[in-house]
């Protein structure tokens, strides 16, 4: 039996959500609401002890970290694979799931925060939010729900995002212009952990950025297209508020400034 403790509009929950469904799993989702700050209590963190989503638990064998549970779930379930054979092109394919990791994850979180998080929690009292992060494991997260909650959108955060996001579609492009997929011709972990990278910056306002690279646009309209895909995109009423039309038109103003 397959248990997923995620949220719905969480990017790594997304590619867990992506990944199992490529592989046409049946999974019990448990939902730990974010915006609740239900990943910070004490029956949440005794199985995931980084207080976030996603968790995976497989027969009561408890796997955190979202790249990880997709390699697991490929080992396991060997059909269809997600891996290419070829050492070399597996360890490409590696690289690009650490890339998620480290820098598009982390690069697209000023846009959420302040285009997205920022809206959701000004529905707290200055107490009610207190109450909520007491018990949070990383003291700076803590802090920057406190300071976001405080203060209006951050332009300069959000271009930071802007600048990560067409860094990584400008190597998007020069991988695709080398074959359908990211690593060559095999869709791969690699394309499932870009789905929900494409998915929040769609939902950012951002795909002006992949409308700027044509092999990207086409790639990103192909994952879209996926049922992986379709059943992974937050329901509506999960989503994070949307971004003001006028902020992304002030983005765009920043982004085309010569
Ligand atoms: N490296 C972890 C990162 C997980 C992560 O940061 N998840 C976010 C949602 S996408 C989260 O739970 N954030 C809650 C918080 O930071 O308070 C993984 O890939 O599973």
């Amino acid at each position: 039996m397959l248990e997923l403790y995620h949220d719905w509009d969480s990017l790594m929950s997304f590619k867990v959500r992506a990944c199992l469904a490529e592989k046409q799993l049946d999974w019990t989702p448990h939902l730990i609401e974010l915006t609740e700050f239900k990943h910070l209590e004490a029956e949440y963190l005794r199985l995931n002890p980084n207080g976030v989503v996603p968790t995976l638990v497989h027969d009561g064998h408890v796997v955190i970290e979202s790249s990880v549970i997709n390699e697991y779930l490929d080992e396991v379930f060997q059909e269809p694979s997600l891996r290419p054979t070829d050492p070399v092109a597996r360890a490409h394919m590696r690289a690009w799931v650490k890339y998620g990791d480290d820098v598009l994850h982390h690069g697209v979180r000023p846009a959420t925060f302040e285009m997205m998080i920022k809206q959701r929690l000004k529905r707290f009292s200055k107490q009610e939010l207190e109450a909520l992060i007491a018990h949070h494991p990383q003291p700076a997260r803590a802090q920057a729900f406190r300071k976001a909650a405080a203060e209006d959108i951050d332009f300069d955060q959000v271009n930071n995002t802007v600048v990560i996001a067409n860094t990584a579609f400008a190597r998007m492009e020069a991988s695709l212009k080398e074959g359908d997929w990211l690593v060559a011709d095999q869709f791969s972990l690699a394309d499932v952990m870009a789905m929900s990278f494409i998915d929040r910056i769609t939902h950012l306002g951002l795909a002006f950025l992949i409308d700027r690279r044509p092999s990207v646009r086409d790639w990103a309209d192909r994952l879209m297209n996926r049922s992986s895909y379709k059943s992974s995109v937050p329901p509506p009423g999960t989503r994070l508020p949307t971004p003001d039309a006028d902020a992304i038109e002030r983005l765009k103003e920043i982004f085309n400034k010569p």
